[in-house]
């Protein structure tokens, strides 16, 4: 399971510590809204997932659902389950929320362990992965 995305590799700490300040001072100048350049925008990581890893659903889940940290370009959410058959229908964005993201799940959905697999590209344009598992029950 990697819940976690991608980290940069920084071998130089300071050169970091610089980066960062300019990115910090920069986009303070920039305006804010949702209009905003997205400059500062680094690559992001997972905020939640629904299932939570790990945890058991009931038969009646209908929705997959994951939350980023930062803003990014598109997800693609692939629920496998038993037999590794895929059960999720297309992923979608939240139109308001360019972290929020979904799949609706063909019902209804059987007893066993279940695996969603998902790949984004950050706002940054950097692509990263992961997955998670989680189980159904009656
Ligand atoms: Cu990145």
């Amino acid at each position: 399971m990697s819940l976690r995305a991608h980290r940069p590799v920084l071998r130089r700490p300071t050169a970091a510590v610089a980066i960062v300040a300019v990115l910090a001072v920069t986009a303070l100048a920039l305006p804010q809204g949702p209009g905003r350049p997205t400059l500062a925008a680094a690559h992001t990581s997972v905020e939640s997932v629904r299932p939570k890893a790990g945890s058991t659903a009931k038969t009646n889940i209908t929705i997959v659902a994951m939350v980023f940290e930062g803003d990014t370009r598109s997800n693609k959410i692939t629920v496998k389950g038993p037999g590794g058959t895929v059960i999720s229908k297309a992923t979608k964005r939240d139109p308001r929320n360019d972290r929020r993201y979904q799949t609706a799940l063909a019902t209804p959905v059987k007893p066993g362990k279940y695996t969603a697999s998902w790949r984004m590209t950050a706002a940054d344009g950097h692509k990263q992965k992961g997955s998670w598992t989680f189980t159904v029950k009656k």
